[in-house]
């Protein structure tokens, strides 16, 4: 663990959770407001949808999307598609900042010129929970996928590369961004159920940004 304060960076705290995954605590704090404002604009158009899984079970965490591709599961499973299936048409665009931020995170881990084209929200109401699974369904793994975290905070399960694999257990907080790339990208991981809190910007929920190189 070292105490980064270079000019141009947030100073924040970089853990290493195991090679390829870095977690930069507090990172996206200075821009928490216009987030959360890009947040509420990108959900007016793409509003909160709880998916049906392939397996046919409704998602505990409410998801929407912005950028070029949005992450959705139905009966027939999961994809990228360009097109929010509640609407029929594109994504919300990604906005200016969601972009800026994931970069720098990414140019931190050692990813320079990550150009996400995908960003899924999840939003954890108390007791939604994320169980064990990878994320594979991206073309090109080569490229890192950034989280950020907002409001309450959870406890992240984070596994190796079988499902059976042990997992530790790491607390991810308001404004804590991690950048999961090279030997990291396909480890299991998950979320435990979200405890009950008040968070005083966000109330009783999390948000969660993931940025990703799809297609
Ligand atoms: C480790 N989201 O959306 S972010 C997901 O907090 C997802 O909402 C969780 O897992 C959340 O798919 C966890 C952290 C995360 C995201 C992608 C990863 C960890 C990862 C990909 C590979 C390894
Ligand atoms: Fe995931």
């Amino acid at each position: 663990m070292n105490h980064d304060l270079f000019a141009d960076e947030v100073p924040c705290w970089e853990e290493t959770l195991c090679p390829g995954a870095l977690v930069l605590r507090g990172q996206a704090l200075p821009q928490v407001e216009s987030l959360l404002a890009a947040v509420e604009t990108v959900v007016a158009a793409a509003p909160w949808r709880h998916l049906i899984t392939p397996g046919g079970y409704r998602m505990s965490v409410a998801m929407s999307n912005c950028g070029l591709y949005g992450w959705v599961s139905d009966e027939t499973g999961y994809r990228y598609d360009a097109q929010d299936p509640l609407s029929g048409r594109r994504w919300p665009a990604m906005p200016e900042v969601f972009r800026q931020l994931a970069r720098e995170a990414a140019e931190r881990a050692g990813f320079k010129g990550f150009e996400p084209d995908a960003c899924l929200i999840n939003r954890y109401e108390v007791g939604a929970r994320l169980s064990l699974h990878q994320d594979k369904d991206e073309r090109d793994y080569g490229a890192p996928i950034v989280s950020v975290s907002l409001g309450l905070p959870a406890v992240f399960l984070f596994g190796g590369l079988r499902r059976s694999d042990p997992q530790q257990r790491v607390a991810l907080a308001h404004g804590d961004v991690v950048v999961w790339g090279g030997p990291a990208r396909l480890r299991y991981h998950g979320v435990l159920a979200l405890k009950a809190g008040t968070h005083p910007l966000l109330g009783a929920q999390r948000i969660n940004l993931t940025f990703r190189k799809a297609r």
